[in-house]
């Protein structure tokens, strides 16, 4: 059960997230086998309650399911969380460090997996892990103007149907009973608008429920990676911006034939709109043969490798060949190790390949270097948070 925190004011006022007791002690537990329970057994959490340290913090519970109980010892709090009410009680921690405590009312099957674990920092570690948490969740707010290239859009979209669309439509993509198939689906094949009706208003009087609620860039993204998982490849990408025409009422049109995967781009694909500059509302973006580029990096390396130079070089052609419009290089850094050297490196190596292209004739000042991007966990291959993609500047 998890155990959501919202910090109503104060320095951290806005921040949100969600206590959950740590993966690997949960599976122990359902095991059955405790012989190697750790100290911490059913108490370590993936994020902790953080406070300052002889602050006051005013706790206000409420619950929405059953009553819980907000209960930590060290500190001499408990007070029941209940639906559709408010309670508060209060605490001034006075010494930096960890502590612990649960849920103290039965609320069901999962009341021993309640844990809360508070972690008090100094108003120094304070200040700074507040101002983390709040640039980390600056960057999860979605850009719709974000143009995104495939494989990014599919891994995003593979989370995006596992939390919403595999309970009814399956892992697999086959359905089940009443529920229809995704593999192979002619709506997810099919044209584009189509399928964007379809999960912004459902279908079948509801009985696939429309999902208007999910936000425009998780909609491309969940579109996006139907279809092309499975045995779906059809290699249409549908961008967030996309989506926020559709909820304006503008739908692509036509285009009942998905556009070619890799192999033979159809060649007016090759030289419609220079890759996916503003994304035309009106028509699928593919992301093949005319970019977005993308340039993957040996780790904590900057120079490109021979496959590296080749696909820079190929951009280069590209560029030339559209001699219209600016070109941004977005570098793409993972989110272990010290941020600054991440943004560093991934500034050395978009700077690599502006050379590239440079060398090769385009035209320095149509070039932009833009600031990195962090891929995190989920993503798949791991070479993502090592590269450079050329795409058309908005
Ligand atoms: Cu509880």
């Amino acid at each position: 059960m998890e155990v959501g925190y919202d910090y109503l004011s104060g320095e951290g006022e806005g921040l949100s997230y969600i206590s959950t007791l740590d993966t690997a002690q949960r599976q122990m537990s359902n095991s059955g086998d405790v012989s190697q329970a750790p100290v911490d057994y059913l108490f370590k959490v993936d994020n902790p309650l953080v406070v300052p340290v002889n602050k006051k913090v005013r706790v206000i519970t409420t619950a929405n399911d059953v009553i819980h109980s907000f209960m930590v010892p060290a500190f001499g709090v408990k007070q029941d969380a209940i639906p559709g009410f408010v309670r508060d009680t209060w605490f001034r921690a006075e010494k930096t460090g960890d502590y612990y405590g649960q849920c103290a009312e039965l609320c069901g099957k999962e009341h021993a997996y309640m844990p809360i674990h508070v972690k008090v920092l100094s108003a120094e570690d304070y200040s700074k892990w507040v101002a983390e948490e709040k640039k980390k969740s600056e960057a999860k707010k979605d850009d719709p103007n974000k143009v995104w290239v495939l494989t990014d859009l599919v891994a995003r979209g593979e989370k995006v149907y596992a939390a919403n669309c595999a309970a009814c439509h399956q892992a697999n993509g086959k359905g089940a009973g009443p529920i229809k198939a995704l593999d192979g689906s002619p709506v997810v094949l099919g044209p584009t608008a189509d399928m964007m009706h379809t999960v912004l208003e459902g279908r079948a009087n509801g009985a696939m429920p429309a999902w208007k609620q999910l936000s425009d860039t998780d909609l491309a993204a969940v579109v996006t990676y139907t279809k092309n998982h499975w045995s779906n490849k059809t290699g249409t990408l549908v961008q967030p911006a996309q989506f926020v025409a559709a909820r304006g009422g503008k739908f692509p049109e036509g285009g009942g034939a998905p556009a070619p995967a890799a192999a033979a781009p159809a060649a007016d694909s090759a030289s419609a709109a220079p890759a996916p500059a503003a994304v035309p509302a009106s028509a699928d973006v593919t992301a093949q043969a005319n970019g977005p580029f993308q340039i993957f990096f040996e780790t904590g390396k900057s120079e490109l490798g021979p496959e590296a130079q080749a696909e820079a070089k190929r951009a280069a052609d590209f560029w030339n060949a559209h001699k219209d419009g600016k070109i941004a290089l977005s570098g793409f850094v993972d989110s272990t190790g010290s941020a600054d050297a991440n943004a560093e490196l991934a500034k050395k190596r978009a700077q690599a390949v502006a050379k590239v292209l440079t060398d090769n004739g385009v035209a320095a000042d149509r070039i932009e270097l833009r600031k990195p991007e962090t891929v995190t966990a989920g993503v798949g291959d791991d070479r993502q948070a090592r590269r450079v993609d050329v795409l058309a500047a908005q």
